[in-house]
């Protein structure tokens, strides 16, 4: 991580890396979504609240498990655990010896999906999980989320979005302003493309716009925590057979349940 990316994502509270994942690895993670999209299905109630600027004609679709999913088609995502390329940053902001808090998870979007309510902010996220400081010349993130775009986000388009800086706020953000319908000049709809990267403190105020393109929104969300840390339930829940057993030991560190590693 670079000065000039510490300093940008100290200001601002997330980063865009472009080009984290090769073609080859877009196609072999949308393949594998592909290959399971029998299980994709709309979640379960709206996100837009009461906003008529975030209301849509359907739901976000979701799917998880891709860690357990049968070989070969969970490798791909366990590689990301530990992706080489992304792995400096969460070692610079959550520590060395981060662990996953939940997911992979996917949100897909049909074009007039509706979008979701903006969430986070400074002083909304009271828990230490969700905590943002600066101390000893050194980022601390609590829970901080890597948003793999497997389809392009362009302008207008909808999709993520984030309110620059609000990791920091000191006051509450305005209800017409969390529902999209207020103050959109200061809304900043996250435009990428497809193998980029999204690295956000989930303390940012950040949520969804509703998706106007024709092809299918697909991003990825990995959620970290500090090794000693969670957000989530603890420990992962581990069917049979232990999809874990199969793990690489770098893999393996990641899935850790919290505590203080030395
Ligand atoms: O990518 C998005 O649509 C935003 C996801 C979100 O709101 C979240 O992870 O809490």
């Amino acid at each position: 991580m670079t000065d000039d990316e510490k300093y940008l994502f100290d200001l601002t509270g997330y980063l865009v890396l472009e080009n984290v994942l090769t073609a080859d690895e877009v196609v072999t993670l949308n393949e594998g979504i592909d290959h399971h999209g029998d299980e994709i299905e709309p979640i379960d109630r709206s996100l837009a609240g009461d906003s008529k600027a975030l209301a849509g004609t359907s739901r976000r679709l979701g799917l998880g498990g891709m860690l357990a999913w049968e070989q070969p088609w969970c490798e791909p995502w366990r590689e990301l655990l530990i992706d080489p390329r992304v792995k400096p940053y969460l070692n610079e902001i959550l520590g060395e010896n981060y662990r996953l808090d939940h997911g992979p998870g996917l949100i897909a979007m049909d074009k007039g999906c509706e979008g979701g309510t903006l969430h986070g902010g400074g002083v909304e996220r009271k828990s230490f999980s969700e905590a943002y400081f600066f101390k000893a010349g050194r980022i601390y993130t609590g829970l901080t989320v890597v948003e793999y775009l497997l389809a392009d986000e362009g302008p207008g388009d909808g999709g993520v979005a984030v309110i620059p800086g609000s990791h920091k706020a000191n006051l509450y953000c305005p209800m017409s302003m969390k529902n999209w319908e207020q103050h959109q000049n200061h809304v900043v709809e996250v435009n990428a493309k497809a193998g980029d990267a999204v690295i956000f403190t989930e303390t940012l105020t950040h949520g969804t716009l509703p998706w106007t393109a024709d092809h299918q929104r697909r991003a990825v969300l990995y959620k970290f925590s500090p090794g000693f840390q969670s957000y989530g339930s603890g420990a992962h829940e581990v069917s049979y057979p232990d999809y874990i057993e199969e793990m690489s030991e770098e893999q393996r560190v990641v899935m850790e349940a919290p505590h203080i590693r030395r």
